[in-house]
């Protein structure tokens, strides 16, 4: 065994294995047997029918329509039930839910029925609301049942015969389910019997066995329980979706090839651009879009999961998972923000986070020590490059032992988060999930019993960094009362600083990541909380996780005014945006990452989960000083901006690749600073409506298919900066696409140029220097300009507003306001401004009632700047704000020193060489 363990652990660090120790759909028992399947049943007849008589129909929103499909076993002359049910949720969702009766005797150590807890991680509030605005009607004849549920002719047929269900929305057919008939649910039988429970055309393929390298210990108790379904997502191109994957944004088809994609949460080591591998995190949620309509399909299930992609004149999908219900939802609107809005009302929005974690992050593997760290602070304050938090990777710990700390590096953490508050600079530290056998934390979890345990039902131990360790169940409600004990603030937890309230957390290898185990996760028959199989709430584990430090952070900061946790996972699920920014794992140093970092950080945000990055300057490997500087050009705009490197590679901090790469750096980590006011506004935007932060360009002109696989450029949430990072080596022009019939600012760097009309591409000369972005017209954007050394040292300071008019002379924008730390907003501690241009002037309004203290205290705030863009030719505005009204000139486009409040309503009236009194 310890040979095995030692020849992993070097396959793991030396060559790239993934072929070697991934499962594709031919070697993966369950996804090729549903392939099969699938080939198979057109030519054969389906075992599975709708039982007439088990129908029940209501008109309720909770189900609509319940009763039994069975399948029929010819060969044994038995039939299987399994129970579905049909029900309506807010915001006009339908869901559909088919478990299975299964015998009593199924399950021995381990639950014997199907997973059917993942809404319960999934939903924002696990008693979802089944209900609806518009009225549910159903009504039924022998073929047909009819649910009508939403806005004119929005309704669901099933098809009792066929058992496919069409789903209109506004009398247009979105979408049908099981029309070609993939609908499999392979059913409880015993090992010895199982040749009598295949149909001619079915195979046995590792039903009761494990035949790839990795895991052929996989005792599967309960043999082949896997689910399949095909959904056509009717008269759609494109779709989009299902994160992890290092791929395009728009999903391609993968009926010729034996890797559909799949989800499944693993530690990927140096994954493959262009692929549809697994990788650290699982989304399950598929958007389509056409023109004034869009449709998502929501699959409820945390094993592991195929999906197979074949384009036509429809996009037709088909889904299989391991085990688990059977349990889907369908989400309509007319656009894909809309489908974000009603997703994030069942899952969560991700909240608003602490300003500082906008902005920039310093990692590597690792700060060595105590003057490491402030060393790297004070030279970032000699270089003048704004930063906000460093991290400390694995080797800060005592020998990976997390809640200790290696002392001869960190004598006193306290003093150092101390020196680090001074210039509002905070510290994140890694807490994985493995916890190395013999010390206090290990310890504590198995004498509670709160470890992960092996089919046997013991604690399990496997290898990962620290060496042979143990893992924390945080399916286990205990666990959460444990891992509060570790974070409390206090004088005496010396581990995490005492008192201090800058000290946050990283997540990593919550897959979770074993390396000695099968495809570099835990054995599929281990066994979590309650009974399950790890198998069957795999996807699941690493929201658990996150799920449990951010409840334990938040409890931490509950007396103290920095409120807010933050919290970064590797690993999530649908619901892990509620309490995690996710980053994109272990990239490598080379343009292709840099160009795939971009349709994974969209991809994420289209599935809800906007607070994401990738490692700028790639993990593995040392960047060119140009790929350097074009990844700190593209990572200003992740919502979550990390640098971070491996233990190998050299040192690359900003000021490392000398001139002129530290200056072209240096303006682009400001040039994010600057737009901190318009990125906190679109995060707060996010957590209002699920919009993303990094948005495609097509949910800005949902209607122009043009728009629809574009994804190496997009728009800054709804503020109209639209940017295009140079990806490619020596690159000296790029191609822009403007993309709807507005004019475009040329903005490149945060500079005004030229206006330019769209629908079009231009094609733009660039420097090393320039970041190839556009205003749009019809936008106003926040600015702060001053140079800071952190977001914290920046609360005073005044705003610059930039205003861009478009083909009608008007304008509008937002801008949000609060501490950037505390929950005080929720309680009207905050600034909502909402400002309207045309060609005669300027309002801001609030948008909500602000506490009057709060607008007291940010009185003294100002706009200090106005800049116009393609505005007419005047000179002079007068401006009023309450009670006063003063006179301000029109300079170059500019209005300097505007003077308002950013806490008051006022009113500018642009005006041609005219005197105050004329005015
Ligand atoms: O903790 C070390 C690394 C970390 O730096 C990286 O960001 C994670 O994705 N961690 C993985 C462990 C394994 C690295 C090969």
């Amino acid at each position: 065994m310890k040979g095995i363990v030692i020849f992993l652990i070097l396959l793991h660090n030396v060559c790239g294995v993934k072929d070697y120790l991934f499962k594709d759909c031919d070697n993966s028992g369950f996804c090729q047997r549903n392939r099969l399947y699938a080939k198979n049943i057109a030519e054969n007849e389906s075992p599975y029918a709708v039982s007439q008589p088990s129908l029940v129909v209501s008109n309720t929103a909770q189900n609509s329509l319940t009763g039994v499909i069975t399948k029929s076993i010819p060969q044994l002359d038995e039939t299987r039930q399994f129970p579905f049910e049909i029900s309506i949720l807010e915001g006009s969702i339908l869901r559909f839910k088919a478990d299975e009766m299964r015998p009593e005797t199924s399950g021995g150590m381990i639950r014997g029925n199907r997973y059917n807890e993942a809404a319960k991680w999934a939903f924002q509030d696990p008693d979802v609301p089944y209900e609806s605005k518009y009225p549910v009607n159903v009504e039924s004849t022998d073929q047909l049942v009819t649910i009508s549920f939403g806005p004119n002719d929005t309704k669901a047929e099933f098809d009792v015969k066929d058992m496919t269900i069409k789903i209109y929305y506004k009398g247009q057919l979105q979408l049908v389910v099981n029309e070609r008939n993939f609908f499999n649910i392979e059913h409880y039988r015993k090992r010895d019997e199982n040749d009598k429970h295949l149909l001619p055309f079915e195979s046995d393929f590792d039903s009761f066995k494990d035949s790839h390298n990795t895991a052929s210990e996989d005792s599967i108790p309960l043999g082949p329980e896997s689910i399949g379904l095909d959904f056509t997502f009717a008269g759609y191109k494109h779709v989009y979706g299902i994160p992890e994957h290092a791929d395009s944004m728009s999903l391609k088809d993968t009926s010729e090839s034996n890797w559909p994609y799949r989800l499944f949460n693993v530690d990927i080591f140096e994954y493959d651009t262009d692929s549809r591998m697994p990788m650290y995190g699982s989304i399950p949620l598929m958007l389509a879009t056409k023109p004034k309509m869009s449709t998502a399909v929501f699959w409820l299930n945390a094993a592991d999961t195929f999906i197979d992609i074949h384009k036509s004149n429809d996009v037709k999908t088909h889904w299989i998972s391991e085990n688990g219900v059977m349990d889907f939802l369908v989400i309509l609107g007319e656009t894909p923000a809309e489908i974000n809005s009603k997703y994030g009302r069942l899952t969560g929005y991700a909240p608003l986070p602490p300003m500082f974690s906008l902005g920039y992050h310093q990692c590597r593997w690792n700060y060595n020590d105590e003057k490491d760290v402030l060393d790297i602070t004070s030279k970032m304050d000699e270089t003048l490059v704004p930063y906000d938090t460093i991290w400390l990777d694995v080797e800060y710990a005592d020998a990976k032992k997390y809640f200790t700390w290696d002392i001869d590096a960190f004598p006193d953490p306290e003093r150092m988060l101390k020196a680090l508050d001074r210039t509002g600079r905070n510290l994140v530290l890694i807490i994985d999930p493995h916890l190395k056998v013999g010390y206090y934390v290990s310890d504590e979890v198995r004498k509670r019993d709160l470890a992960m345990k092996n089919s046997k039902n013991e604690t399990f131990h496997g290898h990962c960094w620290p060496g042979e360790s143990v893992w924390i169940d945080t399916f286990n409600p205990g666990s959460q009362e444990y891992w509060d004990s570790l974070f409390v603030r206090s004088e005496t937890n010396k581990v995490m600083g005492g008192m201090s309230t800058n000290i946050y957390v990283w997540n990593d290898m919550n897959e979770p990541s074993v390396f000695d185990g099968p495809e570099t996760s835990a054995p599929r028959d281990n066994i979590f909380y309650d009974g399950w199989e790890h198998r069957s709430v795999h996807n699941i584990y690493g929201l658990t996780f996150h799920e449990a430090t951010f409840e334990s952070l938040t409890k931490r900061l509950e007396s103290s005014t920095r409120q807010r946790p933050f919290i970064l996972t590797r690993s999530f699920y649908a619901g892990s945006q509620r309490t995690s920014a996710m980053w994109t794992g272990d990239n490598m140093a080379k343009w292709e990452y840099l160009e795939a970092s971009i349709p994974m950080v969209l991809s994420s945000g289209i599935a809800g989960m906007p607070f994401a990055g990738a490692d700028v300057g790639g993990f593995f490997g040392n960047p060119s000083k140009e790929l350097l500087t074009r990844w700190y050009q593209t990572g200003i705009w992740y919502p979550f901006f990390r640098a971070h490197a491996h233990i190998d590679s050299r040192r690359r901090e900003p000021w490392v690749p000398g001139e002129p790469f530290t200056s072209i750096i240096r303006d682009a980590i400001r040039l994010r600073y600057a737009l901190l006011p318009t990125f906190y506004t679109c995060f707060y935007d996010s957590s209002q409506s699920g919009l993303p932060v990094m948005k495609p360009i097509f949910y800005e002109c949902p209607h122009n298919v043009d728009a629809y696989e574009i994804d190496d450029q997009f728009f800054l949430g709804n503020s109209g900066l639209m940017v295009k990072p140079v990806t490619s080596e020596g690159a000296t022009s790029v191609d822009v696409y403007l993309p709807d019939n507005e004019v475009y600012y040329e903005f490149t760097s945060g500079v005004p140029g030229k206006a330019y009309k769209g629908p079009k591409t231009v094609d733009l000369d660039v420097e090393l220097a320039d970041i190839p972005m556009f205003l749009k017209g019809g936008s106003i954007v926040a600015r702060k300009d001053r140079y800071r050394r952190s977001t914290k040292l920046m609360q005073n300071d005044p705003y610059t507003l930039v205003v861009a008019f478009d083909n009608q002379g008007k304008a509008t924008g937002k801008l949000h306001i609060d501490d950037g730390e505390s929950y005080g907003y929720k309680e009207g501690q905050e600034i909502n401004l909402q400002f309207y241009a045309d060609s005669k002037g300027i309002t801001a309004q609030f948008e909500t009632v602000p506490d009057p203290t709060y607008v007291k205290a940010m009185q003294k705030i100002k706009i200090e700047k106005i800049i116009l863009l393609g505005h007419g030719n005047d000179d002079q505005a007068l401006v009023t704000q309450g009670e006063k009204s003063w006179q301000v000139q029109i300079v170059d486009g500019e209005i300097r020193n505007a003077g308002m409040s950013v806490a008051a309503e006022w009113k500018i009236k642009f005006a041609t060489k005219l005197t105050h009194d004329e005015l």
